[in-house]
């Protein structure tokens, strides 16, 4: 019996392999059949990857970073039984406003997606005079009406929790700027109604630890356990040949989540693949989505590799958090409020 918790529902279908018994490092390891999705994946899209899924009735659907051959990104719609065998739809979702009019952001990418209380949440990278976070919801995967963009330029990697804290939605989100921004701390930002956003709060920043230490931002939706938010996010580093790009875990408090609790100075997932080391982008891992399961506390990472593929990796809740714990380092910008 685990001792440690995760709040969260039953997802017994969930995609699932067994830890290999000769896994160095941390506890995460990839799925055997890797890249779950593969290149020219739909007529018209040459690359999938930087993709969130979720539970949806009796199986899954996903929010997909679709690269179109004129080489511009849409978020396409996936539907799949087992989490791993997907089906695209065929053209890129169709975004109207709240009067039902088309409204289509003119490019989109690496979008999350969350549920909080029965309506599914779509955030996303978007044009708005530069890069900035477009939101979007759904009760359906049929109808998409986007709300008001919560931030203003520029900023990236934006990511909802999955319930409301103290009333409040809050989202996780990394101001950048217009290109491949060479700096970024993660903060948090609250809502009443999300759509005034405020009460904004550093979360944390880069580190000393190398893996990490040119910029980072969030990944996954947090996952709520006894302990704290499970955060996946991604880490950054620059070398003599570009960007290395690697996944961290962190713990963040409960009820006041821009303190973190626990942060691990070694990454959980590095280049290492030729999927990951290979493609458009050389030595990217970029996670964006988990699967889990409360009662196993199995957890199911979707990743971005190479900013080609998606492929997935496993862990298991209490492995992950006690390796997090036995090697965190936090600082004091990460365990203060995050307010000056
Ligand atoms: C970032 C984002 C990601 C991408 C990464 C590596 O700036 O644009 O979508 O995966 O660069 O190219």
């Amino acid at each position: 019996m685990s001792r440690i918790k995760m709040v969260s529902p039953v997802v017994k279908n969930m995609p699932w392999q067994e830890k290999p018994k000769n896994l160095v490092g941390a506890p995460v390891w990839r799925y055997s059949d890797n890249p779950v999705i593969k290149r020219n994946p739909v007529e018209g899209v040459s690359r999938i990857f930087n993709s969130a899924v979720i539970p949806y009735k009796d199986g899954f659907v996903g929010v997909f970073r679709g690269e179109q051959t004129n080489g511009i990104p849409q978020i396409y719609l996936g539907k799949s039984r087992d989490a791993i065998n997907w089906e695209f739809q065929k053209e890129p979702i169709r975004f109207v406003n709240e009067k039902g009019e088309l409204f289509m952001p003119p490019y989109a990418y690496d979008p999350r997606v969350v549920e909080i209380e029965g309506i599914y949440y779509i955030m996303w990278c978007q044009d708005f005079y530069g890069p900035s976070i477009g939101l979007a919801k759904t009760t359906d995967f049929e109808n998409f009406v986007r709300l008001e963009n919560p931030f203003i330029p520029y900023n990236r990697n934006a990511v909802l929790f999955p319930r409301k804290i103290n009333q409040k939605y809050k989202m996780l989100s990394r101001p950048s700027d217009t290109g491949h921004t060479p700096f970024g701390d993660i903060f948090i930002s609250e809502s009443p109604d999300l759509v005034h956003w405020g009460r904004h709060r550093h979360v944390m920043g880069t580190s000393k630890y190398w893996w990490e230490q040119l910029k980072i931002g969030s990944g996954a939706a947090p996952i709520e356990t006894s302990e704290g938010w499970l955060l996946f996010y991604h880490g950054v580093c620059l070398t003599c040949s570009g960007y290395v790009y690697s996944m961290g875990g962190a713990i963040l408090d409960l009820e006041n989540p821009s303190i973190v609790k626990y942060r691990c100075r070694n990454f959980l997932l590095t280049p290492e693949e030729w999927y990951e080391e290979r493609g458009f982008v050389p030595n990217v891992c970029f996670p964006c989505a988990t699967i889990h399961d409360s009662e196993t506390g199995r957890i199911a990472i979707y990743y971005g590799a190479a900013d080609t593929y998606v492929a997935l990796a496993f862990t298991q809740l209490e492995d992950i958090v006690e390796y997090i714990k036995e090697h965190s380092s936090v600082t004091e910008s990460d365990t203060e409020i995050g307010i000056r």
